[in-house]
């Protein structure tokens, strides 16, 4: 099985480089592709830069220049529900797009004609998530990941972004990798640890625990993959 593994910073694949053993590499399109073996699966690695655009394109590219047939996500997001601590880690059940609004036409928030406000991520992956979760003995959480093109750092947006999605987690990739996953048919899982709560002070938390969340799903990335047939 040939396997994507993406992230949006460096700091959330480097972990996972190291473990795949990943050397070989190519760049295309600005963004460095890099090849690797997880157990018996090819894996292909890369960081897509942050956002909403960056992450589908290296998504894009992953399933139709280099093939992959699954992708799995792993980063951190700030937290929305007050259980969610830091370092704690969230497997989205469905994504959703919160700063997508064409409201004024009466339309709902996160949605556009043809599309769907929530993309549910992939069961198969979902249940090996759950697996591994109950065998190495970490709590794994399951909701909503709420995704658009702004680091949250405002109880404001915060509330209201719970209140519309009933969100919670929030981050800037998620609910575009699925758009392009479910539209190429690809099934996806993606997966985040808490670096913050999208409070007054995340900016401060996320430079703090940028590292070691990401470590934290990544590590849970590379047991999900050993798993995989
Ligand atoms: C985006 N990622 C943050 C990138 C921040 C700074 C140089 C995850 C994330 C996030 N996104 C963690 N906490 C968040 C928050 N409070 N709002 C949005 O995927 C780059």
């Amino acid at each position: 099985m040939k396997i994507g593994i993406l992230g949006a910073m460096r700091e959330e694949i480097e972990p996972i480089l190291k473990l795949a053993n990943a050397d070989k590499f190519v760049q295309y399109g600005k963004n460095i592709y890099y090849f690797g073996k997880i157990a018996d699966n090819d894996v292909v690695i890369a960081y897509s830069k942050i956002g909403k655009v960056f992450s589908s394109l290296t998504a894009s590219v992953m399933i139709e220049k280099f093939g992959i047939e699954k992708l799995l996500f792993s980063g951190v997001a700030g937290g929305l529900n007050p259980n969610l601590k830091i370092g704690d880690l969230i497997r989205a059940s469905s994504l959703c797009q919160h700063d997508l609004d064409i409201s004024t036409f009466g339309h709902p928030f996160g949605y556009v004609p043809e599309g769907s406000r929530f993309i549910y991520s992939d069961e198969n992956l979902n249940k090996i998530a759950d697996e591994v979760a109950k065998d190495l003995n970490v709590n794994l959480f399951t909701g909503i990941i709420a995704t658009g093109d702004q680091f949250i750092a405002d109880k404001n947006r915060k509330d209201w972004i719970k209140k519309h999605f009933d969100a919670d987690a929030i981050e800037m990739e998620g609910g575009s990798v699925a758009v392009v996953c479910e539209s190429l048919g690809i099934p996806f899982f993606v997966l985040r640890a808490i670096s913050d709560s999208a409070d007054e002070v995340a900016g401060f938390d996320f430079d703090s625990f940028l590292i070691s969340s990401a470590k934290q799903s990544a590590d849970f990335i590379v047991s999900m993959i050993e798993r995989i047939k």
